[in-house]
């Protein structure tokens, strides 16, 4: 459990070991089959042509891309408009849209009867199926109820769900008027749905009576109406049932399905400009703050539903499984907006890995027949321990990619998936991406034939993806086998816009750390071939689970207990969940609570303050942080203490007094000794 950061070193990995594909054949990509968009490019005939195009002339490839891949109400006049020194980026600007048009009804004039959603309830085999007629149907009827509760183009819809067709209908239903839908993961405590609430101004929040996660029901609405308590400026509350459990409710509370039944199921889209915004979704960063990432229209759509077509080669007809909860940008990008804008079929899942058993995902990838399925490494992880029996008495010859996100993969995991899962047959694509990217940025692309993938690498950039590595002093680093900070030189139309009310730290994030480049705050690794692995985040965010956590929320929460004088997060490797928090706490004088009464206090307010994903793992109790002479909390000193590196603290010369550091080893020590005994 103790083990180094996983990704600490740069050894040229798994040289030898199989990857993608098994015997490499000289063939190459058919480039009209392969994009038929192509062939507005005269000259480009083959993969490497098509990617040099959509660097070097990138405003004729995203202009080709985007006309034929979107259905406009009227035609753009200028593709691009960036200047990323003001943060500001426009794509297909003049032209206007309906998101939920390209991605519902247009395949309803083709094909109405294709099933769009497969809802994979918590329940094992009682799987429901919306076709896309349905489910214009059902998003019109929201839309109509949002439009009579007096919800207008502009306003911001909270929406706290679990993933189920009427929250993927409220999501559409906000595109189709123009509201600004803002996800927030239901798994969030009512605190921190309150302060997403309050940045983004929401008059609107939708929400369950109940959820249903691993056979136990969860009090989702008790959460809503707490947080709602907190924000003066919610004037409503829609409530989907998904149970027949009554739950109390107040005059602003409104049952969503009895309001729909009554409205008609058509509604005119609105005509939104590419610019407009499409969503807001907080992600955190390295203050106590989450940011709420804004995202747009055309481009955003384009970007999810290219990067969706081509890394996981999706073919009409194919079921698509990504596993992840839509209150996460992997959830908007490829369980939403990507496959249904390709008029695919996305499957909605509800549970979790482990429920009934750890058979969970492969008895459904043999159930729904999945061609492709996308999911987390942490869950791999987990998944690995429980033995290769659980996938090999399901049938997975549906499967033809499977594909990983959220944190890097390690090798062991990476064979694992392919090996095991796989059975050797399908290509593992690892993908890199953030919520500011909108979409994936950095992986394999096995609709490019015989393309080469090592394993727990992210491999190439996608089409228009232009990545650099920055060293210490912002310069670029040219060549390869080189480590660096990962930025991309060139904007394209998924990347996020602003961070709402907040453009100034949208500048000062992303683009002033390395003038004229997006900066990502991860590092990476570019190898001999040229080829990326991402080694982890370079500011104060970790990364639990594949989730998101600025070290400065978890210390905000925990501060916050009376007994607490200050504190200091950091991540620190663990087995299942890449990263876990290791929270260190200094006293106020003169506390009389047992060591493990105040620890399990904090936990509860974390949980309370955040969310239960983020409660620290573990929790030390220190006399004094390690400080610099200005009082300046070094984190550097405390991870390598934990990663049990005495002999790399580095430079101590601005360290304040130090016996902290002596003491702080012992009590580690110490924690261990009990917990090993517990
Ligand atoms: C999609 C998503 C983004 C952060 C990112 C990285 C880490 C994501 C990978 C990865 C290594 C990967 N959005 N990350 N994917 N690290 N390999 N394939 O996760 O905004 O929630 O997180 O996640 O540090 O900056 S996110």
């Amino acid at each position: 459990m103790w083990r180094v950061r996983p990704l600490a070193s740069l050894r040229p990995l798994l040289a030898g070991r199989p990857g993608w594909p098994p015997a490499r054949a000289a063939s190459s990509t058919n480039i009209s089959a392969f994009m038929p968009e192509a062939a507005a490019f005269a000259g480009v005939r083959d993969y490497p042509a098509l990617k040099q195009l959509s660097l070097r002339q990138a405003e004729r490839f995203w202009e080709a891309l985007a006309r034929a891949r979107l259905s406009w109400i009227s035609p753009f006049h200028t593709v691009s408009d960036c200047d990323l020194a003001r943060g500001s980026i426009r794509w297909f600007e003049g032209g206007r849209l309906n998101v939920s048009v390209n991605c519902i009804d247009r395949h309803v004039h083709t094909s109405p009867d294709k099933v769009a959603l497969i809802w994979e309830r918590d329940e094992p085999g009682a799987e429901v199926k919306i076709t896309y007629r349905h489910l214009l149907e059902v998003t019109c009827r929201v839309a109509n109820t949002l439009k009579r509760q007096g919800v207008r183009k502009g306003d911001r819809v909270t929406i706290y769900m679990p993933a189920s067709p009427i929250a993927v209908a409220s999501m559409l239903a906000c595109a189709r008027i123009g509201a600004v839908h803002t996800v927030v993961f239901a798994g969030f405590s009512a605190e921190a749905l309150a302060d997403r609430i309050q940045d983004a101004q929401s008059e609107t929040v939708i929400t369950t009576n109940q959820a249903v996660r691993g056979g136990r029901i969860i009090e989702l609405k008790k959460t809503v109406d707490q947080a709602v308590k907190m924000c003066p400026s919610v004037k409503r509350v829609l409530v989907a049932k998904r149970t027949e459990n009554e739950v109390p409710m107040s005059n602003i509370d409104i049952p969503l399905e009895e309001e729909m039944m009554r409205e008609e199921a058509v509604c005119d889209p609105v005509a939104m400009e590419s610019e407009d915004l499409l969503f807001l979704l907080y992600t955190s960063g390295s203050t106590g703050k989450p940011k709420g990432m804004v995202h747009t229209q055309a481009g955003y759509l384009l970007y999810t539903s290219l990067t969706h077509r081509y890394v996981f080669d999706y073919r009409d007809g194919d079921v698509f499984g990504c596993v992840a909860d839509i209150g996460w940008i992997t959830g908007h990008s490829y369980v939403v907006y990507g496959p249904l804008c390709n008029g695919g079929t996305t499957v909605l899942f509800e549970s979790t890995p482990v429920y009934p058993n750890p058979g969970r995902y492969w008895e459904m990838v043999e159930r729904l027949k999945i061609n492709q399925f996308y999911g987390a490494p942490t869950a791999i992880r987990l998944l690995l321990k429980y033995g290769d029996e659980w996938v090999k008495s399901h049938d997975r010859s549906s499967l033809k990619i499977l594909g990983s996100v959220g944190e890097p993969i390690n090798s062991e995991a990476w064979d694992w998936y392919y090996r095991v899962v796989g059975d050797g047959r399908c290509p593992v694509v690892d993908t890199w991406w953030q919520t500011e990217t909108g979409g994936i940025c950095i992986a394999p692309c096995p609709a490019e034939r015989d393309a080469e993938i090592i394993p727990a690498m992210v491999m190439r950039p996608f089409f228009g993806i232009d990545p650099v590595l920055m060293d210490d002093q912002g310069r670029r680093l040219m060549g390869n086998n080189t480590a660096g900070s990962l930025c991309i030189a060139q904007p394209w139309p998924g990347m996020a816009r602003t961070i709402y009310n907040d453009h100034d730290r949208f500048i000062t994030t992303y683009f002033k750390p390395y003038p004229n480049h997006f900066f990502t705050g991860d590092g990476a690794y570019r190898s001999e071939k040229g080829y990326y692995r991402i080694t982890g985040r370079l500011d104060d965010v970790i990364n639990v689970s594949g989730h998101r956590l600025g070290t400065a929320e978890i210390e905000g929460a925990v501060n916050q207990h009376r007994v607490v004088a200050e504190s200091a997060a950091i991540g620190c490797a663990h087995e299942i969940k890449g990263e876990a928090s290791y929270v260190f706490i200094v006293l106020k004088d003169g506390v009389d609570m047992t060591e493990h009464v105040i620890r399990e206090e904090l936990k509860g307010i974390v949980s309370q303050k955040i969310a239960k994903y983020a409660v620290p793992d573990y929790i030390q109790i220190v006399k004094r942080l390690p400080k610099t002479r200005s009082g300046k909390i070094m984190r550097r000193v405390l991870r390598k203490i934990v990663e049990r590196k005495l002999d790399e603290l580095g430079d101590l010369t601005t360290l304040d007094d130090h016996t902290a550091i002596q003491e702080i080893v012992a009590g580690h020590k110490e924690m261990l000794k009990k917990e090993a005994k517990e």
